[in-house]
């Protein structure tokens, strides 16, 4: 592990504007094995979905989102408790270790509509604001094809509000003047490249207006200690963490640090399934006499 990353700059570069770039943090041929492990994640996910892009909501429009790839894939796994990656993240966040939330593909597929400005944490039962997201792009990613940006420091706002970006229309945080009087600023990345972000800054990704998918995997991490909001995810409400309770389970396990090569197994799938994770077909469960 290159222990001069992230560099004390990039950690003042987050802390201050609540994203950093850290360039190279990946070797080209592991984010190539990356890439094919994640496609290969991906379409197993989604092959029983069969929509025209044109049949899709405007939120699937913007994004095609699989959850917790790491549970389905083993070869995602590595990639998802990378040790660069959850040391950097620990880092940034100048926290001992830290726990994965849940990893998600974010593929902007062609022709694929902007991501509207928003905060992750809102999404999230993290109470203290301590959480990440690693952003990793298998692909040159420019404004054409969907770059991220960030609105410098807004994680510092006091701003913590749910914007709906999953309807597609009506969106709480362009009325907000945090929004409408910061200048975004474009994050272009390269292969190789890793874009972190706090879970408040507010951010957003331009439409991709090219003939090929922009596909980028993320990881959010929070830091080891925190605690479950009332807010309902998945990832507190399946292994059952009560509201109050420190955040620890199977399916959020340590990410950084672990013991050099160690993997953690994934816990058994939701039952019943829950749409967009692990075990999820697109098909309403069928109801099995008592
Ligand atoms: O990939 C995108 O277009 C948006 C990414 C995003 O919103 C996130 O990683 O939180």
């Amino acid at each position: 592990m290159d222990p001069s990353s992230p560099t004390p700059s990039q950690i003042s570069a987050f802390r201050e504007s609540g994203f950093v770039r850290i360039p190279g943090l990946l070797a080209i041929d592991e984010v190539e094995v990356y890439a094919e492990a994640v496609e290969r994640a991906v379409a197993n996910r989604t092959r029983h979905d069969l929509r025209r892009f044109d049949q899709k909501t405007p939120y699937e429009q913007s994004l095609q989102q699989c959850l917790n790839l790491w549970e389905d894939e083993p070869s995602v796994r590595p990639l998802s408790f990378h040790p660069r990656i959850g040391q950097s993240a620990a880092a940034l966040l100048g926290c001992e270790a830290v726990r994965i939330w849940h990893d998600q593909s974010l593929y902007k597929e062609a022709g694929g509509r902007a991501t509207s400005p928003h905060q992750d944490q809102p999404y999230w039962s993290i109470a203290e604001p301590l959480t990440i997201t690693a952003w990793i792009p298998f692909q040159d990613v420019r404004q054409k094809n969907g770059a991220l940006a960030f609105l410098p420091g807004s994680h510092n706002s006091g701003l913590r509000e749910f914007a709906n970006i999953f309807s597609g229309e009506g969106l709480d945080l362009e009325a907000f003047p945090e929004t409408r009087q910061g200048v975004f600023e474009k994050v272009e990345s390269q292969r190789g490249d890793v874009v972190f972000h706090h879970g408040l800054t507010i951010h957003r990704a331009y439409p991709n207006e090219t003939e090929v998918s922009r596909r980028a995997h993320t990881v959010i991490y929070f830091a080891d200690g925190c605690t479950r909001t009332a807010f309902k995810h998945p990832s507190v409400e399946r292994p059952g963490i009560a509201v109050g309770s420190k955040i620890a389970s199977d399916l959020t396990p340590i990410a950084w640090p672990r013991p050099a090569g160690d993997l953690p197994e994934p816990p058994d799938r939701p039952e019943p399934p829950i749409p967009g994770w692990p075990g999820w077909t697109g098909r309403k469960p069928r109801r099995t006499a008592p």
